[in-house]
């Protein structure tokens, strides 16, 4: 069934495509999906018992599922779809290095043509200060490319003993044993026997999500000297690097007071302790800055990407190596003992090196500072008027909301009752793609998102908000 028909199917909802709409059979996708196909993150029972919705079709920000329901994705696929779906020059760049050559690898005195463009490219991106890159196929590999490198640095230095990294309770850095012994998620260390030695985490910066007794300002300057307690704690000379994202992602948003990130920078310069800014989601113009540490002001060693480098066309990520850590992986280094079959595979690099032609030539970093990101921050901050809305904020495109109890006081939820989940799950069935994480609605939309798309988004956020209000009120949880 899995063929393109011409003509729309009949009886189609009235926004669905009418036009090379391909038409699938649901149920037994659906079927064959939960005979075989586990799921990343999945509850893989609970799945089988509803059927995975299945998406075929994506055009600039849109999706389109097998039912032809259309839905604004206003999580850009998963944080990754930067210049939205349906460029053809990202298909075209694939097609014509898998022409030319397909795969070579660059381990043995070698190296191919995408690579080496893409690294210059990136490294004139990059911050200044930048000089190298090494690549990987993910977010999570670039973070254990993090790990071997701090550790390497340390050892170049004569100081091994400084192997501890420190990272953030509810941060995310990755799902491999290094990924999520970094990442800060409970329920993560506890499959799996982590985190691996020697990486110790501290809280994050929510301020919501605090007892509220302090401003924001002070808040976020106790918050960051958590790290310097921490440091104290382990002892100084025994710490290697802190990772964090500029504004954490999978965490639920969590934009920090504007005091945070400076004093963040003051503590690892005062113990010389390296920074690395993990931008798999913040960087690339998602904050309307290339790199979300550049919004913060703050001046990383390191800087690891992944998704938006190709708007997720193709895997690819990696790290971006600042010259403190470059010269001494180069002049005193030797072998880096370190890589994968794919580091810099051609044909992701094509595909990134096109993608970045519409990021550049767009100029999507502009578009997010200085029109669409003010834009967005006008009418989705208004949401705190909806009853369920505690908190609201956004930064550069990404946007997060608390849904509570009792807007007036901020009350939150029983967690239990699962609110978000529910709003999601509105959410979905009436055009939207919004997250959940916990009781806080995320969004992370396509950057080439325009001033008319995000009135459509606000309308159908207000919307759904009003359905889950309606359903809490008569269920009587509130
Ligand atoms: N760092 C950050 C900041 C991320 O957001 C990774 C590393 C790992 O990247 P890979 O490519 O290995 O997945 C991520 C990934 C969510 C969600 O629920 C977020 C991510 C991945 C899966 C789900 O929001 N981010």
């Amino acid at each position: 069934m899995n063929s393109f028909d011409t003509a729309g199917p009949a009886g189609q909802p009235a926004d669905a495509p009418s036009a090379g709409t391909p038409r699938f059979d649901t149920a037994d996708l659906q079927a064959r999906d939960s005979a075989s196909f586990l799921h990343p993150f999945t509850d893989t029972k609970a799945l089988a018992a509803r059927g995975a919705r299945v998406v075929v079709r994506g055009e600039g920000i849109y999706v389109w599922d097998s039912e032809g329901h259309r839905m604004l994705d206003a999580m850009a696929g998963l944080w990754c779809v930067a210049v939205g779906y349906g460029q053809h020059t990202l298909a075209e760049a694939a097609y014509a290095q898998m022409q030319q050559l397909p795969f070579y690898n660059s381990f043995f005195k070698t190296t191919v043509v995408p690579a080496i463009d893409l690294a210059s490219r990136l490294v004139r991106l990059a911050p200044s200060g930048f000089s190298k890159v090494f690549f990987a196929n993910s977010g999570s590999e670039g973070n254990d490319t993090v790990i071997r490198m701090v550790r390497r640095y340390w050892d170049l230095q004569g100081q091994p003993q400084r192997s501890v990294i420190i990272s953030r309770i509810n941060g995310y850095h990755g799902s491999t044993m290094g990924g999520a012994s970094l990442s800060g998620m409970d329920y993560m260390h506890a499959q799996g026997g982590l985190p691996i030695p020697d990486i110790v985490h501290i809280g994050q910066p929510y301020w919501f999500g605090s007892d509220r007794s302090e401003s924001p300002d002070a808040f976020g300057l106790r918050a960051a000297r958590w790290l310097e307690e921490k440091i104290l704690e382990v002892g100084p000379e025994r710490v290697g690097a802190f990772i964090a994202e500029p504004v954490q992602g999978a965490g639920g948003v969590i934009i920090p007071p504007a005091t945070y990130w400076p004093e963040i920078q003051r503590i690892v310069d005062k113990y010389g302790i390296l920074l690395v800014s993990d931008e798999v989601i913040c960087g690339f113009g998602r904050l309307g800055h290339w790199f979300g540490c550049e919004y913060f002001g703050t001046r990383p060693d390191l800087i690891t990407f992944a998704k938006a480098v190709t708007s997720g066309y193709i895997p690819l990520g990696g790290v971006l190596v600042g010259d403190r850590v470059a010269s001494a992986l180069v002049d005193q280094g030797g072998d880096f003992n370190h890589g994968y079959t794919y580091s810099g595979h051609p044909v992701a690099c094509a595909v990134a090196l096109a993608n970045l032609d519409i990021i550049e030539g767009q100029d999507l970093p502009r578009h997010v500072r200085e029109d669409v990101g003010p834009y967005l921050k006008q009418h989705f901050e208004a949401l705190i008027d909806h009853p369920l809305v505690g908190h609201a904020e956004t930064c550069g495109l990404v946007a997060g909301l608390a849904l509570v109890a009792d807007a007036a006081t901020g009350r939150a939820f029983d967690p239990a009752l699962e609110v978000g989940m529910l709003c999601r799950d509105f959410c979905f069935n009436n055009g939207l793609v919004m997250r959940a994480v916990g009781d806080r609605m995320i969004i992370s939309p396509p950057l080439v998102i325009t001033r008319g798309q995000i009135d459509e988004l606000i309308a159908l956020i207000r919307h759904c908000l009003d359905l889950t209000l309606s359903e809490v009120t008569s269920r009587g949880w509130r």
